[in-house]
């Protein structure tokens, strides 16, 4: 396994996100070290080596981004001050304001997400990271880690959202679509909203998903059960939601239930949306996982045999990331 990770991404500083309950900012969550940790732990436990990606290009991006929004993100990241969404474009409103300060809210979904001086840089390295293991993983048909931030999943075709500006995994996933049938497993502790969106209508791509139940938690509208796809992409869509008291038992069922129909859909390759936010001491999210059963998620998916690239996605406890990484990998390596 190698990982791929860029330095470019530690120069993603959001500093504050907005909090509804007692209308204050608080501290962002998604802190600046997050991905060095993950890459620095996975080294010196188990010596998988890192290296740098190789640049994603407009096409690429292209495949996944509608245009406007990827100049859009590109010109408004070079403000010199934080910027952010305050006015929100709700239910299908079509015309796009030339303000940028308006477009903001035509872009964005949520008040978490900033943009400043600098923001695109990285965020294009975390989807250069993505598209560079997919493209190891297309080579050599092995597995190998995109140490990917910020996030990407609850980012969709032409929207910014929960601390995600780019979508790694379907960054990921468009390099291997050509190789055949692509499953997208999300067990990131929120539901991946924006790659399902962009999969919504596709046969070729799988999407599935283990998340808190989204009445309870972020995106809120989306991740519920009944969405299975629709058009061609009927039948090619899975949610598994789950309540903040599930058990691990209850996890376990919803692990086991989306690889049973992903083993069914005999994809080339997988993308796996690896999140550590569902671990027992996560501070944003913290569901009943432990390091242990992160192994035992590792070694199920190295079960269904299938290439695969791991894209990292949530997982805010800067004290154990690092292990949650390790144990997750060791079940991936066997
Ligand atoms: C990103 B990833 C604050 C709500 C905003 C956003 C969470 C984004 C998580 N009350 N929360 O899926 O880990
Ligand atoms: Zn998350």
């Amino acid at each position: 396994m190698i990982a791929v990770y860029s330095e470019a991404e530690i120069r993603h500083r959001p500093e504050y996100e907005f909090e509804g309950n007692g209308f204050v900012l608080r501290r962002h969550p998604e802190a600046a070290g997050r991905a060095d940790a993950i890459r620095a732990a996975l080294h010196s436990e188990l010596g998988v080596a890192a290296v740098p990606p190789n640049p994603v290009s407009a096409r690429d991006l292209e495949a996944v981004h509608d245009r406007d929004y990827l100049r859009f993100l590109e010109e408004i990241s070079k403000t010199d001050t934080v910027v952010g969404p305050d006015t929100f474009a709700l239910r299908g409103i079509a015309r796009v304001p030339q303000n940028p300060m308006a477009a903001l809210g035509y872009y964005g979904t949520d008040p978490a997400t900033p943009i400043g001086r600098g923001t695109w840089e990285p965020v294009r390295a975390a989807a250069s990271v993505a598209w560079t293991a997919a493209d190891l993983v297309a080579g050599g048909g092995e597995t190998h880690y995109a140490i990917c931030r910020p996030p990407g999943h609850h980012a969709g075709r032409d929207y910014f959202g929960g601390f995600c500006y780019l979508n790694n995994a379907a960054v990921a996933a468009e390099r291997l679509r050509p190789l055949g049938r692509v499953a997208i497993l999300d067990f990131d502790y929120h539901h991946g909203n924006g790659t399902q969106d962009i999969y919504y209508r596709s046969s070729d791509v799988l999407f599935a998903s283990v998340h808190i139940d989204p009445e309870y938690g972020f995106p809120h509208f989306y991740g519920f059960a009944d969405e299975t796809g629709d058009g061609e992409g009927a039948g090619f869509n899975r949610n598994m939601p789950l309540p903040k008291t599930a058990t691990v038992d209850d996890y376990r069922r919803a692990v086991d239930e989306v690889l049973v129909m992903i083993a069914d859909f005999a994809p080339a390759s997988l993308v796996v949306s690896v999140g550590y936010d569902a671990y027992e001491g996560d501070p944003v999210g913290g569901l009943c996982l432990s390091f242990d059963e992160f192994q035992r998620i590792g070694s199920q998916i190295r079960s269904l045999g299938v290439p695969t690239v791991l894209v990292q996605e949530g997982g805010y406890s800067m004290d154990d990331i690092g292990r949650c990484a390790v144990a997750f990998v060791s079940g991936m390596l066997g």
